[in-house]
C-alpha cells in the first residue's frame, strides 16, 4: 500500500468515527431536558430588617439538604424563615441540643410541602449551632449556623 493510499483510508475512517457520534448525539436528544435547578438565590443571605433584627431564609426541597446547610450571623436577634419548597416531603429544622454553645430556644417543628414558618430568637455566644431536620437527620439533613464574634 502506497503512502497515498494509506492517508485516503485514514481520512475515510476517520468521516465513518464522526459519522457514528453524529447518530449517538443524534440518540441523546430524544431524552426529556433536565429540569432547571431551582434558584438558591437570597437563600442564606443574611440581611438587617428595618427593626434591626437578622434575618436570613433557609429552604428545604424533596431532597435531604438544607439550602444553604451554612450561614452566619452576628449575635444578636434573628429571625429564620424555613421553606418547604418540596412537592412532597415533609421536614422540619431543630437546633440539636446536646452540642450547641448556648441554647436556642426556638426551631420549626413541622412543615408540610408548601409551608414555611418563621422563629425570631436570640443569639449571644459565638460558636457553631448545629441544626438538622430530626425527620431525616440519619440521612445527612444536617447544617450549622455560626455566630460570628
Ligand atoms: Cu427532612
Amino acid at each position: 500500500m502506497s503512502a497515498w493510499r494509506w492517508r485516503r483510508r485514514a481520512a475515510s475512517v476517520g468521516a465513518g468515527a464522526a459519522l457514528v457520534a453524529g447518530v449517538l448525539t443524534g440518540c441523546g436528544g430524544g431524552e426529556e431536558p433536565a429540569p432547571a435547578a431551582p434558584s438558591t438565590e437570597g437563600l442564606g443571605e443574611v440581611t438587617v430588617a428595618a427593626d434591626g433584627v437578622q434575618e436570613v431564609t433557609v429552604e428545604t426541597r424533596d431532597d435531604y439538604e438544607f439550602y444553604p446547610d451554612t450561614f452566619t450571623v452576628d449575635p444578636g436577634r434573628v429571625r429564620l424563615t424555613v421553606v418547604n419548597a418540596a412537592d412532597e416531603m415533609t421536614h422540619n429544622l431543630e437546633y440539636t441540643d446536646d452540642e450547641l454553645p448556648a441554647p436556642i430556644d426556638a426551631g420549626v417543628a413541622f412543615l408540610a410541602p408548601g409551608q414555611e414558618e418563621t422563629v425570631e430568637f436570640e443569639v449571644t455566644t459565638p460558636g457553631e449551632y448545629p441544626f438538622a431536620c430530626t425527620f431525616h437527620v440519619q440521612l445527612g439533613q444536617v447544617g450549622t449556623m455560626t455566630v460570628s464574634g
